[in-house]
């Protein structure tokens, strides 16, 4: 583990707030066991591990039912540790894959078979080196070909010169983290209303109102983001995920208490029918219930 990385919290306190039966964690990982399933050489940090039982355990003392796993970068390309935490929890998981262009038809039906529903472009520059829009491009194609969709994770200032790319798309595109907005700058900031019609414009994109303890400059109980996972909750119900990010990557400002990431979702979702379709609904459908999700 890197000298200055944060391990996840050791003791997270339980939630007030009680999820809907069937709710999911649509963004978390699995790192490690390092021994087991080594980090990629290529990797840009070096964690602690957080294997599938932590994280099984954390599912069931937060009062969720089910998780969608993404691949870190940590791991690069190799989804082993992904495959192997999805066939343990069976129905109760399903997963979203990093591949490289190599990858053949063979792999991707077993990665289908194991739970995966979706590939992650990544686009954060201090994570991984950059990949030539083409590459993505052809491996979109592909995976539209499964019926799965694609996981786009970039900074608020990357937007602009993304969205073209990001538009072209096949399928359904769901952006992790509401885009990353600098929550000094406001709701009403150009940047953010940009990013709001972007999903008002193309409706197969989504977002998860993920990741306070990332965009917060307060600190807990991350009251300066809930007003922009609550703008699109209220505008979009019905295209948005949400999820606790553990273990939490690369945090610097402080360790978020899972629980207490959990306490929010009431202020960003506060009537029972938002958050139902934010924990249950919209998850069931993108990830267990999907036949396809390329666009006509
Ligand atoms: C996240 C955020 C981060 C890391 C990764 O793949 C990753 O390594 O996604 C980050 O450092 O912002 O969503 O887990």
């Amino acid at each position: 583990m890197d000298a200055d990385y944060l391990p996840f919290h050791s003791n997270p306190s339980k939630p007030t707030f009680r999820p809907p039966p069937g709710a999911v964690d649509a963004h978390c990982h699995v790192f490690g066991p390092e021994s087991v399933f080594p980090y990629a050489p290529e990797r840009k940090y070096t964690p602690c591990d957080a294997g599938k039982d932590k994280l099984f355990k954390l599912r069931d003392h937060l009062g969720f039912t089910r998780n969608v796993i993404v691949q870190a970068s940590c791991h690069g390309q190799n989804n082993d540790a992904l495959v192997d935490a999805l066939n343990v929890a069976g129905d109760l998981a399903r997963g979203v894959a990093v591949v490289g262009p190599e990858i053949s038809n063979e792999e991707l039906v077993k990665l289908d078979l194991a739970g995966v529903r979706g590939v992650r472009f990544n686009f954060v520059k201090r994570l991984v080196d950059s990949t030539p829009k083409s590459v993505f491009i052809n491996i979109a194609e592909r995976i539209a070909d499964l019926g799965w969709h694609i996981v786009a994770y970039f900074e608020a200032p990357d937007l602009e010169e993304l969205a073209p790319f990001l538009k072209s798309l096949p399928t359904t595109v769901v952006v992790d983290h509401m885009g990353r907005p600098d929550v000094s700058k406001g709701v009403e900031h150009p940047d953010f209303q940009k990013f709001i019609e972007l999903l008002e414009e193309n409706q197969n994109f989504w977002t998860k109102v993920s990741c306070p303890e990332r965009l917060t400059l307060s600190g807990p109980p991350y009251e300066d983001v809930v007003p922009f996972a609550r703008a699109l909750v209220e505008r979009f119900p019905d295209r948005v995920l949400w999820g606790t990010d553990w273990p939490h990557p690369n945090m610097k400002s402080h360790v978020p208490d899972d629980g207490h990431l959990v306490d929010v979702i009431p202020k960003i979702a506060p009537a029972p029918e938002l958050q139902n379709a934010l924990l249950v609904e919209n998850a069931f459908r993108l990830y267990w219930d999907c036949s396809s999700t390329r666009i006509s």
